[in-house]
């Protein structure tokens, strides 16, 4: 393999490892999986806001978020979700949301929870080395429909577990959190409710085509299809530490000057396959 090809496939390696994740399957049972868009409450109370409603729909998950940004005068605002759950069941809950001033939620009227994004991301650094360790919060996407870095963006959480009975329940939202005398901004894109293993992929439900798909003759082509990371205790790396925490903050990775491996966008070298040998092997 030639020397720049096979620093590309080692810095592919680097890069799919360092974003899977998932979450144990309930054995011997079929998955459920509850996919369910924002956009898609059955009741709620928002408020419009030019600036903060200026997002990409392609960004977005059904080509829709539930969005709300108040003023200060304004009231809390609220999404509320029905759902019929299929089987009883330890579920797990991921939710694709955009927190800013804060997001909480309860179940059937219980206990109001809050979505602590900060501790949450402690806590992924405190045991970024931790095997078996899944992290909670994942990148954060950027869905400004300007491609400004400012608060627009999504980032999917780790919420879960969730005991739920068979039947039908309500999941409610606040979107901006109860501060008062303050502005209040939040938005969800989708949240997913499974009792089994789940990846977070961008805006795609599993088994989702991407919409950007080129398609490659078969013969020139092959199934890029890896077995999910469980991060067992008999890995040998874990390389989640290598991730940005904003995906893309410091621009494209390119070819170092040297050619010899890569750089981020401010030139600072990110990682490297093996080194190329001077000369062939005797
Ligand atoms: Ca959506």
């Amino acid at each position: 393999m030639p020397a720049r090809t096979r620093t590309l496939a080692a810095a592919l390696a680097v890069a799919v490892t360092a974003v899977a994740a998932v979450c144990p399957s309930v054995d011997g049972a079929e998955p459920v999986l509850l996919w369910i868009e924002g956009e898609a409450a059955h009741r709620s109370q928002t408020h419009r806001n030019a600036w903060y409603d200026s997002v990409s729909k392609q960004e977005l998950s059904g080509g829709g978020q539930i969005a709300s940004f108040a003023e200060v005068a304004q009231p809390d605002a609220w999404a509320e979700y029905d759902m019929a759950v299929p089987e009883a069941g330890a579920y797990h809950f991921w939710l694709r949301a955009n927190p800013c001033t804060g997001l909480t939620w309860r179940v059937d009227g219980g206990k109001e929870i809050v979505l602590d994004a900060k501790a949450m991301q402690e806590e992924d650094k405190k045991n970024r080395r931790t095997k078996g360790y899944q992290p909670k919060v994942f990148p954060r996407w950027n869905i400004a429909v300007d491609g400004k870095a400012d608060a627009r963006y999504m980032t999917w959480y780790r919420l879960g577990p969730l005991d739920l009975a068979k039947g039908r329940h309500t999941l409610r939202f606040s979107l901006g959190g109860h501060e008062k005398g303050t502005k209040r901004f939040a938005a969800i894109d989708c949240f997913v409710l499974t009792t089994g293993a789940f990846t977070p992929n961008a805006y795609y439900a599993p088994g989702q085509e991407p919409k950007d798909l080129v398609a490659f003759p078969e013969e020139d082509s092959w199934a890029f299809e890896p077995d999910r990371d469980a991060f067992a205790d008999e890995a040998v790396l874990d390389l989640r530490h290598l991730n940005e925490e904003t995906a893309g903050q410091h621009g494209f990775i390119r070819l170092s000057p040297d050619g010899g491996g890569f750089v981020r966008g401010d030139g600072v070298p990110d990682f490297r396959g093996p080194p190329a040998p001077a000369s062939p092997r005797p």
